[in-house]
């Protein structure tokens, strides 16, 4: 796949998921459905253990550990042929991820946890650096900012310098603006449409929209499932600079993705 962009297919391995509604909890099952989604054209599966959609609670990490090693261990033995990510915020966690195979590390906390950046670091695996406004749980209480985009910017030109400080290769490091991480459906439409200026932090950026509650709010009335506007944002983000993109449909989005990028390389 040389189209200069990546496809992540989320892989959410919990009970409470809003996407899958815990149908992938049985190893099996996810294993299934991960293969699919690389047949589908995904780059990179993300696998993940722990919901991190608004108002969640945290799981602990021997529970997340039972739900995502067997899950990583299933899928590389199966010869997925895409990349497996991590998606978590714990260091053991990362850890007993990486050591089953993994090579990213997808953490929303944005390397925060005590040794997480000298673990990714040592292991010279590739990062996702998030924005998130608080935690899960309280993420959604009324957030502000004076400039959202400003503010995003700010936060991950911190969190890389301090990746880059704990040893992390700066070519291993993405940045994602967390999209719905503590921010309104206006401060979400801004930093989509502001992307762009998240280039000049240097890194690739990798973007979440995928059926997200915005979506349903801009949609109103028509309570149809998010895939047109995951597919409109996606392309979107592309043309606004984004690398990869973390996504339930894969197949769909990767056609969108595959004519938007074919359109614009002609130009
Ligand atoms: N969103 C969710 C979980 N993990 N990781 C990154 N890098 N970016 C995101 O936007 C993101 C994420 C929450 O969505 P889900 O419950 O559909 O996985």
């Amino acid at each position: 796949m040389s189209a200069g962009f990546r496809v992540m297919g989320i892989l959410n391995v919990t009970p409470d998921s809003f996407s899958d509604g815990g149908h992938y909890l049985d190893a099996s099952a996810a294993i299934e459905h991960g293969l699919a989604m690389a047949a589908d054209g995904a780059d990179i599966i993300d696998v993940g253990g722990e919901s991190t959609r608004p108002g969640s609670e945290p799981v602990s990490a021997g529970e997340e550990l039972e739900r995502v090693v067997p899950v990583i261990e299933g899928l590389l033995a199966a010869s997925a042929g895409a990349a497996i990510s991590i998606d978590t915020s714990k260091l053991e966690v990362a850890a007993a991820a990486l050591d089953a195979g993994a090579s990213f590390v997808n953490d929303v906390t944005a390397l925060r946890a005590p040794g997480m950046a000298e673990l990714v670091a040592a292991r010279g695996a590739e990062c996702c650096l998030v924005h998130m406004r608080g935690d899960p749980l309280t993420m959604q209480d009324d957030p502000r900012y004076r400039d959202v985009v400003g503010e995003v910017a700010a936060f991950l030109r911190e969190r890389e310098a301090a990746a880059v400080a704990a040893g992390v290769a700066r070519e291993r490091i993405l940045v994602d603006p967390g999209i719905g991480f503590g921010k309104t459906v206006e401060h979400n439409l801004e930093l989509l449409d502001r992307l762009g200026e998240l280039e000049g932090i240097g890194h690739g950026i990798l973007i979440g929209t995928s059926r997200k509650s915005f979506l349903g709010a801009l949609a109103g009335e028509r309570k149809r499932d998010r895939l047109a506007g995951t597919i409109a944002t996606n392309v979107i983000a592309l043309l606004r600079g984004a690398s990869v993109f973390r996504v339930h449909d894969v197949a769909a989005v990767r056609d969108a993705l595959d004519v938007a990028a074919a359109t614009v390389r002609v130009r």
